[in-house]
């Protein structure tokens, strides 16, 4: 199907031409691509069945090939599994945006979150490519599998009693904070909650924001009943920490703002600490391994450093901020237009890249400006539409036709002028 449409837009586009340029019709050239998939990729590390001594890995896969000369990669796919091979414990996504914007990214390797593993369990993982040129999909991988730490002595060392000062009956524990300073930090939730302190100088630094007094928390919420999608976590910190920002560090996304936090100074339940509240979603916002599956896993922390231009929602395949912000929504049809075009055409090269990430440091300040004026939105939509329709265009291989109409269009009134 997809051959035939491409043999037609050919055609048009050759019909096209030698009505526009009459003399040129003898230099135009028809190339068809016939893409092949890329090669089925091999699970690298960890080790097939081996024994990790940790519970946060990093998997590993060979290097993308594919036998067409010059096809690349344009998306990852990575999926662990409990040991039957039913439960789904972690399904990643990685593309060509995400891979733009969080530098510590790559197509052939992941870090699983704390938290995402259970100790001393064995689970299998698999990976596939997909290509450019299709796009089409490799082979999955064959399966490989690890066995998890038994335990994880360093969570357990950090945990404490909580503050009796704190009058919260949901609370679950406190930790003690993987910084200088020590302090007991205070988890409470509705539901089964675990929590570690780690150092967040041991996730990726490109990107990472300073001043986490209290270190990062990996969460993990498990047990959730069936169709709860939705958890609120509450931590409590010592003294006055309004002014500060609630960080999470996503393997895929990189590092980023979280925006559901509240801060609250002094609340009734708990003088002389801010109590900051974090609303996660199972397969969503805040939920590190990337599927509805019960579990949510969780790596943040609070930090006094403002974000940075183009921080505030994190990378995750999304972007078009002005146009989104014009059309209403993301999966507006307009949009996926300006989606499949970015994916397609300015992702592939140097130059497209370079643009992307540019505009996805500019893009949200003027989706801020537009967003709450309707004025301005109808305006930036005027503007827009040029712009999807040269897309559209692009996308769909019509574009020499197009301006081959537009430019009769253009010429033979004039021309009839000239007789007249
Ligand atoms: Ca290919
Ligand atoms: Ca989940």
């Amino acid at each position: 199907m997809k051959k035939l449409f491409l043999l037609q837009t050919l055609v048009m586009m050759l019909m096209f031409s030698c009505r526009a340029f009459p003399d040129q019709s003898q230099h135009i050239e028809i190339s068809l691509h016939y893409d092949t998939p890329p090669d089925q990729p091999l699970c690298v590390e960890p080790s097939y069945d081996g024994t990790l001594d940790n519970l946060d890995p990093t998997l590993s896969a060979s290097p993308f090939s594919d036998s067409d000369q010059d096809d690349t990669q344009i998306l990852t796919e990575w999926q662990i599994f409990d040991e039957t091979g039913t439960e789904t414990i972690l399904h990643q996504t990685v593309n060509l945006v995400q891979l733009a914007l969080n530098p510590n990214l790559s197509f052939t390797g992941i870090h699983v979150s704390w938290g995402t593993l259970e100790p001393a369990a064995r689970y299998i993982w698999r990976v596939r490519y997909e290509d450019t040129y299709g796009p089409l999909w490799s082979e999955w991988s064959e399966y490989s599998s690890f066995v998890t730490a038994d335990s994880d002595e360093e969570h357990d060392a950090q945990q404490v009693a909580p503050p009796e000062d704190i009058i919260d009956p949901y609370v679950k524990g406190a930790v003690l904070s993987d910084s200088t300073n020590n302090e007991t930090i205070t988890f409470a939730c509705e539901e089964n909650i675990t929590v570690k302190s780690i150092n967040p100088d041991d996730l990726p630094d490109e990107g990472r924001p300073d001043n986490f007094i209290y270190g990062m928390f990996s969460i993990r919420i498990d047990g959730l009943a069936e169709g709860k999608t939705t958890v609120v976590v509450t931590f409590y910190v010592p003294g006055d920490c309004e002014d500060g920002y609630w960080y999470k560090h996503d393997a895929v996304k990189g590092w980023y703002e979280y925006a559901n936090s509240v801060f609250t100074y002094n609340t009734p339940e708990a003088p002389g600490y801010t109590r900051i509240d974090i609303t996660l979603l199972d397969g969503g916002d805040g939920d590190a391994d990337g599927t509805e599956n019960g579990v949510i896993v969780d790596p943040s922390g609070l930090s006094y450093s403002p974000p940075s231009d183009g921080d505030g929602g994190g990378g995750g395949g999304g972007g078009c901020f002005i146009a989104t912000a014009a059309f209403g929504s993301y999966q507006e049809r307009h949009i996926c237009i300006l989606r499949q075009f970015r994916d397609n055409y300015l992702l592939t090269n140097t130059a497209g890249r370079s643009f992307v990430r540019w505009y996805y440091r500019k893009g949200p300040i003027g989706a801020k400006h537009i967003k709450s004026r309707p004025f301005l939105r109808a305006a930036a939509r005027i503007l827009l539409y040029p712009l999807i329709f040269f897309a559209f265009a692009v996308l769909k291989g019509i574009l020499l036709p197009v301006m081959a109409i537009a430019v009769s269009a253009g010429i033979l009134p004039c021309l009839r002028k000239k007789k007249k």
